[in-house]
């Protein structure tokens, strides 16, 4: 297998795409789709539990799942590792594990622990103090051990309803205490009030969007800003997989057979080859006597 890209290279032509992923089998499509990047999501991943994301799984479950992924692809992994599970001494522990672990970088949110999920209505957004949260920042940056593994801050305040301000103040108190990006995350229904902030972010440190919320802005629209280093598609596999499998569920369940979704489904061929059937068969043929 080729080398595992590190994420300042996936960056160097100076944007790049990721892909959410919740499972090896979601990572190697993203892959093989041409995504540069994957996100291991703290929403897919908690769906995938049937649970809410509100800082319920444990960093030993995530963490099994980042090194089942990383054994299968070789893109690089942002590891959505939420609040950073605590405080600082949590976050110097949790970088330590993550990257010994195959992730590539990892986002820490400014949210108080544990969180609530930022897209649902009404929901209970707490922000941690800015100086407290800048602390976990420089707790991240010297707890890694390669220069090329990326921390990336980000900044809820908008969700929150704090404003642009408070945003812009944030996102450069975090790019002070040493972030090497900042994600900042808005639940407007138009691209509006992340292009205000845009326009107002005086470009120190390249944007992260994750624009699920406002599906206008595209790829493009954050390249030609000049100041989106990546834009990661968050929720995509999790949500394309439950509205495949509800369909050929319910029509299995409505035909009482198979010969209704056959056409519609992958074939069993096409999940051997992604199981690598043919290395088992060439081992096979090598090794069994
Ligand atoms: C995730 O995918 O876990 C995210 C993005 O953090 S969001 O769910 O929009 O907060
Ligand atoms: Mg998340």
């Amino acid at each position: 297998m080729t080398e595992t890209q590190s994420l300042p290279e996936c960056l160097a032509s100076g944007f790049a795409q990721a892909m959410a992923t919740h499972s090896p089998l979601s990572a190697v499509l993203a892959e093989a789709a041409g995504f540069e990047a994957l996100w291991l999501s703290g929403f897919e991943v908690s769906a995938l539990y049937g649970l809410a994301d509100v800082s319920l799984l444990t960093m030993s479950e995530h963490l099994a799942l980042l090194r089942a992924i990383s054994a299968r692809c070789t893109i690089p992994i942002i590891a959505d590792i939420d609040t950073g599970y605590g405080n600082a001494v949590n976050v110097d522990y949790a970088v330590r594990s993550y990257e010994r672990a195959g992730a590539a970088a990892v986002v820490i949110e400014d949210k108080t622990f544990p969180k609530v999920t930022s897209l649902i209505d009404d929901g209970r957004q707490e922000l941690l103090r800015r100086e407290e949260f800048a602390g976990k920042i420089e707790a991240a940056c010297s707890a890694r051990q390669s220069e090329a593994f990326v921390i990336i801050a980000r900044t809820e305040a908008l969700i929150a309803g704090l404003g642009q301000a408070e945003a812009l103040d944030r996102a450069r108190a975090y790019c002070e205490a040493g972030a090497d990006m900042v994600f900042v995350h808005s639940k407007q229904r138009t691209p509006d009030e992340i292009e205000a902030f845009i326009a107002a972010w005086d470009g120190r440190r390249p944007l992260v969007l994750a624009p699920t919320a406002y599906p206008e802005m595209t790829a493009e629209r954050m390249r030609q800003s000049g100041k989106v280093g990546l834009a990661i598609w968050a929720n995509h596999a999790i949500r394309s997989s439950v509205a495949a499998m509800r369909t050929t569920f319910e029509r299995i369940r409505a035909d009482g057979g198979l010969l209704g979704v056959e056409q519609d489904i992958a074939s069993v061929n096409e999940i051997f080859a992604l199981q690598n059937m043919d290395t088992v068969k060439a081992v096979e043929k090598r090794f069994l006597r």
